[in-house]
């Protein structure tokens, strides 16, 4: 079974809880649709797990994009002075970063040694900007957040990563007439009007699947794309 799950943020527990209750084996292959890392308390963790699967197929969030440019910045000796060493890009970057959840992703990082330092930056790097995937007769779009400044004839390829990665999204208006979009990105607690906030929200050949697992009352949802059939981490 092909399965896609979205914005884990360090929730370790939860997306165990969950691979259980989709009884995931390697004739599974899982799509995690970005936002790994931030907020939780252990997200070099879930990573760690990640990468020693080869069906578990990972795609770019916004938070990733962050840490990819942030933990550069951390591969060398961390020393107490080690702020006085960025430009003030860096040191924008570093805090724009902080703001949105990194503290729990740098404290991990930085207790590592420096060669599993340099494994989780390669890991996260290679994380794909989106995929396409055809499951139970039905295609799908697997993108972390929307499509800045869709066009219909556009190639998903001509769209860069931020395009991809901070926008929000207009459940009301479907990119594609044959194909579902899923994406992360926005708690369905914060979805308008949906009828069932932190579960699983489907409009308009839109599936948005992050269930809000860091916020107090959330969870990490998963969608089967063979079937429809939705799992949850509590
Ligand atoms: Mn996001």
């Amino acid at each position: 079974m092909i399965y896609a799950i979205s914005d884990i943020h360090g929730e370790y527990k939860q997306f165990l809880a969950l691979l259980q209750k989709i009884n995931f084996s390697e004739n599974d292959t899982l799509y995690v649709l970005g936002d790994v890392v931030d907020r939780g308390a252990e997200p070099v963790k879930v990573l760690r797990y990640m990468m020693t699967r080869k069906n578990i197929i990972p795609i770019i969030g916004n938070h990733e994009v962050l840490a990819c440019e942030g933990l550069k910045l951390l591969l060398g000796t961390i020393t107490r002075d080690i702020v006085n060493r960025f430009n003030s890009k860096e040191l924008e970057m570093m805090s724009n970063w902080i703001k949105i959840g990194a503290n729990s992703t740098i404290g991990e990082f930085t207790k590592l040694d420096s060669d599993e330092r340099r494994e989780i930056l390669e890991y996260i790097s290679g994380f794909a900007p989106y995929k396409k995937v055809s499951a139970g007769g039905k295609n799908y779009l697997l993108v972390h957040a929307a499509i800045k400044g869709f066009a219909p004839n556009k190639p998903l390829d001509e769209y860069s990563v931020d395009d991809l990665v901070w926008e929000r999204i207009n459940y009301a208006i479907p990119y594609f007439d044959d194909i579902y979009t899923v994406t992360g990105h926005t708690p369905t607690q914060k979805i308008l009007d949906n009828p069932r906030p932190g579960y699983v929200f489907r409009a308009n050949n839109h599936i948005a699947i992050d269930c809000g697992a860091y916020i107090k009352g959330g969870r990490l949802a998963a969608i089967c794309l063979d079937t429809g059939e939705e799992f949850y981490s509590r």
